[in-house]
C-alpha cells in the first residue's frame, strides 16, 4: 500500500492530539469576502465577510458606521467607499459574528444584500475597495478547518452537504458535518493511543515477564476488537459511497422496446429522444433522479441488436453492455410483441441470442428486473391475467415474477408498482431496514463515505493485524500501532493535512 518507512512515524503518543497544521494557516492576516449565495436575480443574496478586518466594513460602507451588537441581525444604508462618491447601493441586513464564535473561527460579517446582478457586483466592488480581497473558492471553510472549528470530516460533510440531492444524500451529510463521524475516529484513536501507551510503558519499564504477558494481554482483546469492528465497517458493500454517488440502474434491451420513453417516464421529463425509428438512442442518456428520497443515476442506453448496421450502433451496444454490467441495478425491457404468440400465448423464440442472455443473467440477479412494456397494446389485463401472464413468464425465463413488471409509457400502467419495487431494491443494497429508508434518524449511517476513508481503514486494519501476529515483539508492535493512530488521524485531518485539503477543497465554491 506504498507505507513510508516506519521511522518516518517515530515519536511518542503525544501527537496523536495535539493539532500541528491546525494552528497556523496561510494568509490569515487577510480579510477576505465573497458572494455566499448563488449568483443571479434573488430575492436576498448573501455576502460573507471574514478576517481579523471585517468589522471595518461597518466603518467604511454602512450607516450608522458604529459595530452592531453581535448576533443581533441589524439593518443599514449601504454606501460606496467615500472615494468613489459615497453613493447608496443598498439597504441590508447586517450580521456580525465575533471570533471565534463564528463558522470561520474569525470576525465574520454577512450582508444581506437585494439579490440583484448590479446590487451584488457594486458591494463586491466596494468592498474590494476597502483592501479586503476576494476569497479562494472553499476559503471560509479551509479557515474554519485551520481554526479548529471543524475536523476533515466535518468538511467532507459540508461539501457532501452542499451537493446533496436527496434526503437520504442529506441525513449522511448532515450526520457528518455534525461531527459524529469525527468523534467516533476520534474514539478510535484513544483506545488505541492507551493500548500504545502500554506497550511503550513495556518498552521503557518492561522487565519482569509476568508484567509483560499481562500488559499484552489486557492490549489485545481491545486492538482485535477495534480491528473487527473497523473491519466491519469496510465490508459494508459500499454504501456510504453508494449514497453519496447514487446507485446506477441501467436500462436494457432491444431496439425500440421503449427504453428512452421509460427513462423519459420515470424522470418526468423529456430527457432521451424518442422515435418509432429503430436505434433511435446511441450513447447513454443519464438522468440522476430522486428514487423516494434515495439518489439513483438511471441511464438509457443504445438498443442491443446482434447485427449492428454500422460501427456507430456497435460502440453504442458495446457501451449499453458495459453499462448494464457496472450497475448495481439492471432493468431489460421488452416490447411485449415481441414475445406474444397469440393473446395469452408467450414465447422468447424471436429474441435474438444476445437479449437472451439477458435474461438468463437476470434469473439470478436479484437486482436485475424484467420489463414488458407496451402493455397497453393488449386489450386491458385483469389482475389475475396479469399474475398468469406472470407465471407463463417465470415459466420461459426463471425470473420470479416479483422482479417482472408490466408497463405502459403510453398510458401509464404499472410505473407505482415498479418504482416501489426499485425503491425497495436500493434499499436493500444500501442495506438499509425498511424504517431507516424513510426515517431521518440517522442511525445505521455509514462511516465510509469516500475512497479516502476506505483507503486509510484498510491502512489501520493492515496496522492492526502486523501488531496482532506479533504483539510480544514490543518495539515493532508500537510502530504498527502507531501507524494506525496515524492512518487515522490523516481521516480527520490531524496529520498529513496539507495534501488532503487539496482534494476535499477542490470541490468547494467561492463563498463557503
Ligand atoms: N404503444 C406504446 N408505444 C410505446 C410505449 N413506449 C414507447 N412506445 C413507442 O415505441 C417507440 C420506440 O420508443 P423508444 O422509447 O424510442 O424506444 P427505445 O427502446 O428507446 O428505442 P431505441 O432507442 O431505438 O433503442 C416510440 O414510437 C414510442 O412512442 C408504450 O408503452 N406503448
Ligand atoms: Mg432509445
Amino acid at each position: 500500500m506504498g507505507r513510508k518507512p516506519l521511522k518516518a512515524y517515530r515519536s511518542t503518543a503525544h501527537w496523536a492530539w495535539s493539532r500541528p497544521f491546525t494552528q497556523e494557516y496561510r494568509n490569515s492576516s487577510d480579510t477576505v469576502y465573497a458572494l455566499s449565495s448563488a449568483l443571479g436575480r434573488a430575492g436576498v443574496s448573501v455576502i460573507r465577510i471574514s478576517g481579523p478586518k471585517a468589522t471595518q466594513v461597518f466603518s467604511s460602507l454602512t450607516s450608522p458606521s458604529t459595530v452592531p451588537s453581535a448576533r443581533y441581525a441589524t439593518l443599514r444604508k449601504l454606501y460606496s467607499p467615500k472615494e468613489r462618491g459615497r453613493e447608496q447601493l443598498d439597504e441590508v441586513l447586517c450580521l456580525y459574528f465575533q471570533g471565534p464564535h463564528s463558522f470561520t473561527g474569525e470576525d465574520v460579517v454577512e450582508l444581506h444584500v437585494h439579490g440583484s446582478v448590479a446590487v451584488i457586483s457594486a458591494t463586491l466592488e466596494s468592498l474590494s475597495q476597502i483592501s479586503f480581497r476576494p476569497a479562494d473558492p472553499g476559503e471560509f471553510t479551509r479557515r474554519a478547518f485551520y481554526n479548529g472549528k471543524m475536523d476533515l470530516t466535518s468538511v467532507e460533510g459540508l461539501s457532501d452537504l452542499i451537493s446533496a440531492e436527496t434526503s437520504a444524500q442529506r441525513r449522511q451529510a448532515l450526520w457528518q458535518l455534525n461531527g459524529n463521524k469525527g468523534a467516533l475516529f476520534n474514539e478510535w484513536v484513544q483506545l488505541l493511543t492507551r493500548a500504545l501507551a502500554n506497550i511503550e510503558a513495556l518498552i521503557d519499564f518492561g522487565e519482569e515477564e509476568h508484567l509483560d504477558i499481562q500488559i499484552i494481554a489486557e492490549v489485545l482483546p481491545l486492538v482485535k476488537n477495534l480491528r473487527d469492528s473497523i473491519s466491519k465497517h469496510l465490508g459494508d458493500g459500499h454504501r456510504g459511497e453508494i449514497v453519496r454517488s447514487g446507485i446506477h440502474v441501467s436500462i436494457v434491451g432491444p431496439p425500440n422496446a421503449g427504453k428512452s420513453s421509460l427513462l423519459n417516464h420515470i424522470a418526468e421529463r423529456p430527457a432521451a429522444i424518442v422515435s418509432p425509428i429503430k436505434g433511435t438512442t446511441r450513447d447513454i442518456v443519464e438522468v440522476r433522479m430522486d428514487l423516494g428520497g434515495l439518489p439513483v443515476v438511471m441511464a438509457d442506453t443504445a438498443g442491443i441488436s446482434d447485427e449492428p448496421s454500422d460501427p456507430i450502433e456497435l460502440e453504442g451496444i458495446r457501451r449499453a453492455i458495459e453499462r448494464h454490467e457496472i450497475s448495481s441495478i439492471k432493468l431489460v425491457v421488452l416490447d411485449i410483441q415481441s414475445i406474444l404468440k397469440s393473446y395469452d400465448e408467450l414465447c422468447l423464440g424471436s429474441l435474438e441470442p444476445s437479449i437472451t442472455n439477458l435474461l438468463i443473467q437476470a434469473k439470478t440477479d436479484l437486482n436485475a428486473h424484467l420489463i414488458i412494456n407496451k402493455v397497453d397494446l393488449l386489450p386491458p389485463m385483469s389482475p389475475e391475467t396479469s399474475a398468469q401472464l406472470k407465471t407463463k413468464l417465470f415459466a420461459l425465463t426463471e425470473i420470479p415474477t416479483s422482479r417482472i413488471h408490466f408497463t405502459s409509457c403510453q398510458d401509464d400502467i404499472g410505473f407505482d408498482t415498479l418504482l416501489e419495487a426499485l425503491r425497495m431494491n436500493v434499499v436493500s443494497i444500501l442495506g438499509w431496514g425498511e424504517s431507516q429508508a424513510g426515517s431521518s434518524s440517522p442511525e445505521g449511517a455509514s462511516v465510509i463515505t469516500r475512497s479516502r476513508h476506505r483507503y486509510l481503514l484498510n491502512e489501520v486494519v493492515d496496522a492492526l493485524n502486523k501488531f496482532l501476529e506479533n504483539p510480544s515483539q514490543v518495539e515493532v508492535a508500537a510502530e504498527e500501532l502507531r501507524y494506525a493512530i496515524y492512518s487515522l488521524g490523516k481521516i480527520t485531518g490531524k496529520v498529513d493535512v496539507e495534501k488532503i485539503l487539496e482534494v476535499i477543497f477542490k470541490d468547494f465554491c467561492i463563498g463557503k
